[in-house]
């Protein structure tokens, strides 16, 4: 079954998305996507310019053995671009045997581990009355998880307070630069949970999303401060480059801690899982290198206890919602998945079996992935540059975002 032919796909039906596209001579073709959220075309570019010429002829069969002839092969290793690019390739290649074979991809990574995947949504208000209304929203339209993020009093702009129905941090117009001050968020945010708990009671799994703005023992402490409202999980609560840096999270509290949206490969992650310092790990298919490379991921993490809870914004295109939910649905260590409905123009670009039913998500049962893209569609949505904003201090040095 040799590659005949390959295409990149840039579109923006409500934001920007790049997917690969990837045919064979029996007439089957298969779909990868390859969003990096504010640096799409260097994807885009690796893939066509680097990636795609060295496809044309291979067998398409040999996920494992082209997994590794893009990432041994480059030389150069690891990082988001080249690992956006070989996860596209790698998830258009299960597309593809899905389709050859007739089953739904998750079939082929062992079967079903449980009846359906546990996601949660994205609650945020601009005070704490607001943020308890929406988070009731989602309990009422069936939600068992949700995320809770809320504006911090005296600052301007909050991380993950949304901008309508749809939130998306990505700027269009204009390089956006909010000003960011952990003191006053780490006087505020224990009230915010100790008020969703009152109210919703203790079965809702609530989480929420530091977003890497503390030092280790900055979210020790509010790790601590949190402990008595019983989170799912404290996502991101420090930069992970350094990855020692999350025993001194761990000495400090019982908060169970999620990381790893930005990681891009097992090394990014090895001794977090090993040390057992980490309770979820968020990495997905789309940042690193793929179904294949993710499962890889996932049995480490078995070994110690470390359960999965993948990435799953809106930057990360039905194609790769997809393919995070046959993964999901396979794995033994599945936590959670991250659900935020895409735009009503990105659900028309890109036609899917998935489906949100009462709290959990549904891979469906097409042969493949279950996600198509309508190219004709995504050709009236042109790109559209756009960046993610960057936070500065109150004083104005430069922070994590
Ligand atoms: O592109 C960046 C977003 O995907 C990220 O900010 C979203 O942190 C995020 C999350 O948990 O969904
Ligand atoms: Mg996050």
């Amino acid at each position: 079954m040799r590659i005949v032919g390959g295409k990149v796909i840039v579109c923006s039906p409500g934001r920007n998305f790049v997917t690969v596209k990837l045919e064979t001579e029996d007439g089957i073709y298969g779909l990868g996507d390859a969003t990096l959220n504010g640096r799409e075309l260097a994807v885009a570019s690796y893939l066509g310019d680097h990636v795609l010429p060295l496809l044309e002829g291979r067998d398409a069969r040999r996920i494992e053995d082209i997994w590794q002839f893009l990432y041994k092969g480059a030389y150069w290793r690891r990082g988001p671009v080249t690992m956006t690019a070989i996860a596209a390739v790698d998830a258009a290649l299960w597309d593809i045997k899905g389709k050859a074979l007739g089953v739904p991809v998750y079939q082929l990574l062992g079967g079903a581990s449980r009846d359906a995947v546990l996601v949660y949504g994205h609650a945020s208000g601009g005070t704490i009355d607001e943020t308890v209304d929406a988070v009731g929203r989602y309990v009422a339209a069936g939600y068992h998880a949700v995320r809770a993020q809320c504006s911090v009093p005296g600052l301007t702009d909050t991380y993950g307070v949304g901008r309508g129905d749809h939130y998306e941090p990505a700027v269009r117009t204009q390089l956006h630069e909010p000003r960011w001050s952990s003191t006053r968020y780490l006087n505020f945010v224990p009230s915010l949970f100790e008020r969703l708990r009152a109210v919703f009671g203790p079965d809702l799994h609530l989480l929420h999303d530091v977003h890497h703005r503390l030092t280790p023992i900055e979210a020790g402490r509010l790790g601590r401060a949190l402990e008595p409202h019983h989170l799912f999980w404290m996502e991101d609560p420090t930069p992970a480059e350094n990855q020692e840096s999350f025993r001194l999270i761990r000495q400090h509290t019982t908060t169970p801690i999620a990381v790893g949206e930005v990681f891009n490969s097992i090394f990014d992650c090895h001794r977090l899982i090993e040390d057992e310092s980490i309770d979820y790990i968020r990495t997905t298919v789309v940042h690193a290198g793929g179904i294949s490379h993710l499962r890889k991921i996932a049995s480490l993490a078995e070994l110690h206890h470390v359960r999965t809870g993948s990435h799953g914004a809106t930057d990360l295109s039905p194609v790769c919602l997809a393919a995070a939910l046959h993964v999901d649905l396979s794995v033994h260590n599945f936590g959670i998945q991250e659900y935020m409905p895409h735009a009503a123009d990105t659900d028309r670009v890109f036609p899917h079996a998935y489906r949100f039913e009462g709290g959990v998500m549904y891979p469906g049962d097409t042969p493949g992935l279950g996600v198509d893209i309508d190219e004709e569609l995504a050709a009236t949505f042109p790109y559209q540059r756009a960046y993610l904003p960057v936070a500065r201090l109150t004083d104005g040095t430069v922070h994590d975002w």
